[in-house]
C-alpha cells in the first residue's frame, strides 16, 4: 500500500532521540511535555483572537484568487498557502522585534500578513497593480516589507533557497550592531528564513546553515513541510524526508519538529524555536509538518496525488483546528461567526480598493536600477539598506589627486584604501575567504584583522553564495559589505545572489537596495587557467544593477574603491592579477580624499589617427603597441564598464575616424561588441574604417604561458591590428 506521506509515514511527529548533553533537541515525548499543552488550554504568550483573525484573511485572500481571480485570469501566480497559514501567522505574530528580519518564498503571505502586509496590498501584488512592494514589476507573490518599526521582510526572490544566506548576513549584522557598534537596541533581534522541504536540498539553505552553526548566529529555519516540492517527494530532498531528523547531529543547532496544524502543539514549538534563537543561544531549525491543501500552483492538478492522500491532507487542515481550539475556550459559536463576517467584509473591500488601482505606468519601468537624482537634486534613496538611508556622513573627498611622491603598487594601493575607510567608516566590515590572519591570498587585506579586528576583517566559511548572500543581509540591515571572492571564476557559485542583489532596487520599486562592494581578482598571471584567469566582467555590465569598475593602475584602483566604498549601489571592483604589481600600474598614491568618479574614461595617450579602446591589463600593452606603428593612436582606458563613457569614445572616433577595441575576455558578446555597435550606430558618418575588435578566441584561459600568450591579445599582435586600420 502507498504510504500516505512519503516524509511521515506515522502522519505525527517524529521521535527524536537527544543529541550531545545539554543542547538536547526536542523529542515527539518532550514536546508532548513542555510545548503541547495537554489539556489544549489556551496558550498566553499568543493574541489567539488576532491570528484567528489574520488566518481567516489568509484564507479569504486565497479563496478569492483560487476561485474568481486566477480564472478571471487577473491573477497569472498563484501559490495558495492554505495548509501553511496558521504555523505562519503564529510564527509572524512572535517577530516584533524592531531589529528582526524575515525572508520566505512564494507561500509566505500568511507571514507578510502578520507582520503587517495591509490586504489590499496582498492583493495588489498578484493583480500586478501600482503600488505595493514592486509597482508591477516583480511576480506578485514574493514579497518584501522594509520596517516601520518592526520587523523586516526581505525582499524574497523566485529562486528556491534564495532566501537563507542573505538571513544569515542580517543575523551576523544584528551581532556586528550590538558588539561592534554598541547598539544595545539590537540584543535579542533575530532573522527568521522560512522553506519548504525542497529548500533544504539547495545550495543557499547548507551555505547558510554552516554560517549560523559555526557563528552560532541568531537565526531560525523554519521547514515548513509539505511533502512535496511541486510533485517530488520529499523523499528525493532529504535522505528519510525529515531534514529535523538528519541534523539531528549538527553541533550548535536546535532542532525542533512537530505539527504546524494543531494550534497549542505548533505554538509551543514556535514559540520554543523563536525563545531560543533570542536567548542569545544560537540558530535553530524548526520543521513543522503541514498540508498543501491546493495543488503548487493554481496550474498545477495534483494528478501524482492519490484521492486518499489529498482527503488525508483535508483531514489536517489547521483552520477547523484552530476554530476547535478556540470554541469556547477564547471565543463562542457567536463571535466567531461575527469575526468571519467582518473580515469576508474587510477583505471585499481591499478587493475593491486593490482592482481600483491604476496599472503601473509604462513610462516608469526603467527608473531605480541604481540609486536616481530627483528634481530637487538629491538623490531618491531607499527606504531601506546601506548607508545613505542613515544619513552616514563620509570624510571630505575631491576629484584632484593629492599624489605622493613615491609611487606604489595597485595591491598596496587596494590596501590602503581599505584601511583608510575600515578607519573611517565603523559600518564597513571586510570578508571572504582567507582574508584574515593570512591577509587574502593575493594579500591585500594584509594586517587589517590585526589592525581591525575579528569583527570588522573575517574569514569565511568557503560558500561563495554565503559570502554574497551574507553581504546582502548585512547591507540591507544597514553595514557596507566588502566582500572578496578569490579568484574571478569562483564568483560562479555565488550568481544567483549576485543576481538578486542587482535587481534588488529595481524589482522593489526602489524600496530596498544593498549596496555591496565585490572585489574580485582574475585575469591572467605568470601563465593562465580556466579557473583563476578569465576576466569575463562583461557578465555584470550585462546583468542589472552592478557598477563595474575594472581599473588598470593604483591610482584609478584608490578613486574607484573609494567611490564604490561611498557610494549607494552595488559595485563589482574587478582587480586584474597581472597588474595588481605590474610597474605600469604603480603609481603615487593620490590621497586619502581622492575619489574616482564612475563612468569616466581617460586618454592615456592622445593621437589623431585611431581611437584605441580598452581596459585592464590590455591598456600599457595598447600603450606600447601605439608607440610601434606608424601613426597617431589615441588610447582610451575606459576605467569603468558600467555605467560606461559612451561620450569620451564618440567624441575622440569623431576625431580620429577609426576605432579598435581590444580586451582580454573571448570575443563573442564580450563588452568589445557593445561599444562597437554603438559606434557604428552612432559615429557611422565618421567613420573612415571598419570598427575592430580584437579579443582572446571563445575559449578557456590555457595554462601553458605558450599557450596563453598565443592566445591573449599582446603587443605585436595589437600593433598589426593598429596598422591594418591605420592603412584602411
Ligand atoms: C532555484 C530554483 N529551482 C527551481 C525552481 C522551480 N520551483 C519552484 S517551486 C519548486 C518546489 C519547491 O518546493 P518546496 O521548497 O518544498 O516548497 P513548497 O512549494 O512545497 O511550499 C520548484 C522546483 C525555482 N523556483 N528555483
Amino acid at each position: 500500500m502507498m504510504p500516505l506521506w512519503p516524509s511521515c509515514p506515522q502522519g505525527g511527529y517524529y521521535s527524536h532521540s537527544p543529541k550531545t548533553p545539554g543542547v538536547a533537541s526536542v523529542s515527539s515525548e518532550t514536546v508532548q511535555e513542555t510545548s503541547v499543552r495537554a489539556d489544549d488550554s489556551i496558550d498566553p504568550a499568543f493574541d489567539w483572537l488576532k491570528i484567528a483573525r489574520l488566518m481567516l484573511t489568509s484564507r479569504a485572500i486565497d479563496r478569492i484568487e483560487e476561485n474568481e481571480l486566477v480564472p478571471q485570469k487577473k491573477v497569472l501566480y498563484q501559490f495558495s498557502a492554505r495548509g501553511h497559514d496558521l504555523a505562519q501567522i503564529l510564527l509572524g505574530s512572535l517577530l516584533n522585534h524592531p531589529h528582526d528580519a524575515t525572508s520566505g518564498y512564494y507561500r509566505s503571505r500568511p507571514l507578510l500578513l502578520a507582520i503587517g502586509l495591509s490586504i489590499e496590498d496582498a492583493f495588489a501584488g498578484p493583480l500586478a497593480r501600482s503600488g505595493g512592494f514592486s509597482d508591477g514589476r516583480d511576480i506578485g507573490v514574493v514579497f518584501n516589507l522594509p520596517s516601520a518599526g518592526g520587523a523586516t521582510v526581505l525582499p524574497m526572490c523566485g529562486g528556491v533557497g534564495a532566501q537563507y544566506t542573505p538571513v544569515a548576513g542580517w543575523a551576523q549584522a544584528i551581532r556586528y550592531h550590538a558588539e561592534q557598534l554598541g547598539d544595545d537596541g539590537y540584543k535579542g533581534a533575530i532573522g527568521a528564513a522560512l522553506g519548504g522541504d525542497a529548500s533544504v536540498a539547495t545550495n543557499g539553505f547548507w551555505s547558510a546553515l554552516t554560517m549560523a552553526t559555526t557563528l552560532k548566529l541568531p537565526m531560525l529555519f523554519y521547514i515548513e513541510d509539505n511533502a512535496y516540492g511541486i510533485s517530488t517527494p520529499s523523499t528525493m530532498q532529504t535522505p528519510g524526508a525529515n531534514i529535523a531528523q538528519n541534523l539531528e547531529s549538527f553541533e550548535n543547532l536546535q532542532v525542533l519538529d512537530g505539527d504546524g496544524t494543531a494550534p497549542a502543539a505548533a505554538a509551543g514549538l514556535i514559540r520554543q524555536a523563536v525563545d531560543h534563537v533570542r536567548g542569545g543561544a544560537g540558530p535553530a531549525l524548526l520543521r513543522l509538518s503541514v498540508p498543501r491543501l491546493a495543488g503548487h500552483s493554481a496550474q498545477d492538478t495534483q494528478a501524482y496525488k492519490s484521492a486518499r492522500i489529498i482527503a488525508d491532507e483535508e483531514s489536517r487542515d489547521p483552520l477547523p483546528k484552530l476554530r476547535d481550539y478556540l470554541i469556547p475556550a477564547s471565543i463562542d459559536e457567536d463571535a466567531w461567526k461575527k469575526l468571519e463576517r467582518e473580515v469576508e467584509q474587510e477583505v471585499a473591500d481591499a478587493l475593491e480598493a486593490a482592482l481600483a488601482r491604476a496599472q503601473p505606468d509604462p513610462a516608469t519601468i526603467e527608473r531605480h536600477v541604481f540609486c536616481e537624482t530627483g528634481a530637487d537634486g538629491k538623490p531618491e534613496i531607499q527606504r531601506q539598506g546601506g548607508l545613505a538611508v542613515s544619513g552616514h556622513v563620509f570624510p571630505e573627498s575631491g576629484e584632484q589627486a593629492e599624489p605622493e611622491p613615491t609611487r606604489i603598487n595597485m595591491l598596496t594601493a587596494i590596501r590602503r584604501t581599505l584601511e583608510f575607510e575600515l578607519a573611517s567608516n565603523p559600518k564597513l566590515a571586510v570578508f571572504g575567504e582567507d582574508v584574515g590572519p593570512k591577509g587574502g591570498v593575493h594579500a591585500a587585506t594584509m594586517g587589517l584583522q590585526e589592525k581591525f579586528g575579528v569583527n570588522r576583517v573575517f574569514d569565511t566559511s568557503l560558500s561563495e553564495e554565503g559570502i554574497i548572500g551574507r553581504a546582502v543581509g548585512m547591507a540591507i540591515a544597514g553595514l557596507m559589505p566588502v566582500p572578496e571572492i578569490q579568484f574571478r571564476k569562483y564568483a560562479d557559485p555565488a550568481t544567483e545572489q549576485l543576481n538578486d542583489c542587482g535587481t534588488m532596487r529595481w524589482r522593489t520599486n526602489n524600496r530596498f537596495a544593498a549596496p555591496i562592494v565585490v572585489r574580485i581578482p582574475g585575469g591572467f598571471f605568470k601563465c593562465g587557467d580556466p579557473w583563476h584567469s578569465q576576466t569575463n566582467e562583461v557578465q555584470w555590465a550585462h546583468g542589472i544593477g552592478w557598477q563595474v569598475a575594472v581599473p588598470s593602475n593604483a591610482e584609478d584602483a584608490t578613486g574607484l574603491l573609494r567611490a564604490a566604498l561611498r557610494g549607494n549601489d552595488p559595485t563589482i571592483f574587478f582587480e586584474h592579477r597581472s597588474m595588481l604589481d605590474d610597474a605600469w600600474a604603480r603609481r603615487p598614491y593620490p590621497g586619502d580624499k581622492y575619489v574616482l568618479p564612475f563612468g569616466k574614461a581617460k586618454i592615456t595617450r592622445p593621437g589623431t589617427d585611431l581611437t584605441v579602446v580598452t581596459w585592464g591589463a590590455m591598456v600599457p600593452r595598447c600603450e606600447t603597441a601605439a608607440d610601434q606603428v606608424d601613426g597617431s593612436v589615441e588610447v582610451i582606458d575606459l576605467r569603468t564598464m558600467m555605467p560606461w563613457d559612451k561620450k569620451a569614445i564618440l567624441e575622440s572616433v569623431a576625431r580620429t575616424r577609426r576605432c579598435l577595441v581590444v580586451h582580454e575576455d573571448n570575443m563573442t558578446a564580450g563588452f568589445g561588441a557593445e561599444i562597437v555597435a554603438t559606434v557604428v550606430s552612432e559615429s557611422f558618418f565618421d567613420l573612415d574604417a571598419p570598427v575592430e575588435r580584437l579579443a582572446m578566441p571563445d575559449i578557456p584561459s590555457p595554462h601553458n604561458s605558450l599557450l596563453m600568450h598565443a592566445v591573449v591579445p599582446d603587443v605585436a599582435g595589437i600593433a598589426r591590428k593598429m596598422t591594418e586600420l591605420l592603412e584602411c
